[in-house]
């Protein structure tokens, strides 16, 4: 090799070790920032919101008292218990108090405890958006003159070409899980897509194609709908049309477009400008 050669792998060298190195760094950095510095604390970490109204206040358009009593008062409420426990035990007594910060950096956490709190995280977030999208009487579509009606008929066409969308999704999904409406941060655009069991889509794991900030989503277990409707998941999902908090579907749209995904802005190593910038390296090394 010339020396321009060699000086062209050099600098190829030092520009992956920066970049790897500026990852790890990263890493212990957001590490030490979910662990405590008051080790040994027992603090109350999360805590479940309570209902913006009556427990009966759905009865007969979607789900009555005693669903939204055990959904709420035992099901999320266990999300949490066991959330906090969990972080308890990873020695993390200060984590951020926005949920959605701590799920979508779930390789932060050691690994002892990712599992359980990628469940008890995803289930205590995905419960507190749910409550939010609930009202009773809520209106059949989102205003007409809002940004939400807008971008649902520029993405799907219709509204009702959503509402097709998003049923055949929720009825879809095999067994426990939610679906969602999300914005897609590649793009901007609106999806339509489900997760399994309590997984959420800013999780950065593996969940399968469906990520993105959620704007609106349905509880498809069973303990969400069971004692309604029993067997019959899609009278449930229709009867979802009338109560969702169409202004909150609103706010978490307007809210994603002005802050990115937790962990799309969370210095992640650009691996594309990498691989190019590295072959063109070695092009011109060796060229030259
Ligand atoms: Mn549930």
């Amino acid at each position: 090799m010339s020396m321009r050669q060699y000086s062209f792998v050099g600098a190829l060298v030092t520009l992956l070790c920066c970049v790897n190195l500026r990852g790890v760094l990263a890493g212990i950095s957001t590490h030490n920032s979910l662990r405590s510095s008051r080790d040994g604390a027992n603090a109350e970490t999360y805590s479940v919101p309570a209902l913006g109204f009556p427990y009966e206040a759905l009865e007969g358009a979607f789900v009555g008292s005693q669903t939204m009593h055990l959904h709420h008062d035992k099901h999320h409420a266990t999300y949490v218990m066991m959330l906090n426990k969990a972080l308890a035990s990873a020695g993390m007594h200060d984590p951020p108090k926005d949920v959605a910060k701590l799920v979508a950096r779930l390789d932060q956490i050691p690994v002892a405890q990712r599992t359980l709190i990628r469940n008890h995280g995803g289930g205590h977030m995905n419960h507190g958006l749910f409550w939010r999208w609930l009202t009773p009487g809520g209106p059949p579509e989102p205003r007409a003159e809002g940004h939400l009606h807008k971008a649902i008929s520029d993405n799907f066409g219709s509204f009702e070409a959503f509402q097709s969308a998003f049923e055949a999704a929720a009825a879809s999904q095999f067994g426990s899980g939610w679906c969602w409406l999300v914005r897609d941060p590649r793009d901007g655009g609106l999806r339509v897509c489900s997760t399994a069991n309590q997984d959420n889509p800013v999780m950065d794991i593996d969940i399968g194609d469906c990520h993105g900030t959620p704007i609106l989503g349905l509880d498809v277990w069973e303990h969400a709908y069971y004692l309604d409707h029993f067997n019959v998941r899609p009278q449930y999902i229709k009867a979802f049309w009338k109560v969702v908090n169409w202004d909150e579907a609103e706010k978490l749209l307007l809210a994603a477009e002005k802050e990115p995904l937790p962990h799309s802005a969370a210095g992640r190593m650009p691996l594309m400008p990498v691989a190019v910038a590295a072959v063109l390296a070695i092009l011109l090394g060796f060229v030259a």
